[in-house]
């Protein structure tokens, strides 16, 4: 698929969830670089660095987007000629696809780990992170249901009803203003993640912090399934995570909203749920309590550290 195509998708959400995004934008990279031909290094790394930009400004929150953007990027390495540098870019997001679906694998068996037999468990939006936990723990004879939210304004929940119907498992569908009225009927959350911050905070499809809060007030346990590339190296040096704010139109269709002058539809897509509330984080590094957010960044994505500090000379991408 061309880079155009890719980013079309992902922002219109026919490509959605950030995992899927982030491999999506890998794939796409690699397409381009061996589509692309330029006479010079510079100029093949130049093309691939528009497509990278271009990806990477259609979807602002998922950190898994510019994180796999970079990683792909970094097979540029010190490549002196084009076959060099495209090489490079096949090999990176190549191996980024891959590793990132054996990090959705090993989730799944770490998280299913914390799923007890006869459990009740809520999930909100449609990650396949989140899950996966959920089907493991199914598919190694674990009792369990779900509640699954509607989540409006898109219905990312008739994706999560889909899939763990076929996957056999016993579901109940609620609205999402439904889930304090559910609560005590549940014994665990498992949601997935757009980003990870240096705090531990989660940021995650708009109405998971309320569901964290309720969740809280109800002893019940909430965990977290995120890759180590949902976790964003640029809050170490104070970077925010942009919440992306969708169209009106999502919520009331512009027929509605013409006849309401008065009234303004906000559609934030996504919320922040603070560390407090998030028991534990589970990745395919194992489980962390949120708490411990930046030894991954250290330890896995280090490299977003340097950036702010660039050597002229050195640091993944910049040479040709
Ligand atoms: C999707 C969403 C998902 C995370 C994690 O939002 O919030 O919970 O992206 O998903 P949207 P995954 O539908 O707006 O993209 O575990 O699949 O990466």
């Amino acid at each position: 698929m061309s880079v155009d195509e890719t980013a079309e998708k992902i922002k219109s959400m026919e490509i959605r969830g950030a995992g899927r995004i982030a491999r999506a934008a890998a794939e796409s990279l690699r397409d381009h670089a061996l589509a692309t031909n330029a006479p010079t290094c510079p100029a093949f790394k130049q093309k691939m660095e528009q497509a990278a930009d271009l990806l990477t400004a259609t979807r602002p929150t998922a950190v898994s987007l510019p994180n796999a953007v970079h990683i792909v990027m970094a097979g540029l390495g010190p490549a002196k000629t084009v076959e060099e540098a495209r090489f490079g870019v096949v090999q990176s997001a190549d191996h980024f696809i891959q590793s990132s679906q054996q990090a959705v694998e090993k989730i799944a068996q770490f998280g299913a780990r914390h799923i007890r037999d006869g459990d009740t468990i809520l999930t909100h939006c449609n990650s396949e992170a989140a899950l996966g936990c959920i089907i493991e723990a199914h598919r190694t004879g674990k009792e369990i249901s779900v509640f699954a939210t509607e989540v409006r304004p898109r219905n990312q929940g008739l994706i999560t009803i889909r899939t763990l119907n076929d996957a056999g498992i016993k579901t109940s569908f609620i609205v999402d203003s439904a889930v304090r009225s559910f609560i005590h009927d549940v014994d665990l959350i498992i949601v997935g993640a757009d980003a990870v911050t240096v705090n531990g905070a989660v940021v995650n499809k708009i109405g998971t912090s309320q569901v964290a809060h309720t969740a809280a007030e109800a002893r019940v346990n909430m965990i977290v399934a995120a890759e180590t590339y949902k976790f964003a190296p640029r809050t170490i040096m104070g970077e925010l995570i942009e919440i992306e704010e969708r169209p009106g139109s999502e919520v009331l269709s512009d027929e509605i909203a013409r006849t309401l002058p008065n009234v303004t539809v906000r559609n934030p897509a996504f919320d922040v749920t603070p560390a407090e509330f998030v028991d534990l984080i589970v990745t395919e590094a194992g489980a962390i309590p949120p708490q411990m957010a930046y030894v991954i960044i250290r330890d896995y994505l280090g490299w977003g550290i340097e950036e702010f500090n660039p050597s002229p000379v050195s640091g993944p991408g910049t040479r040709c």
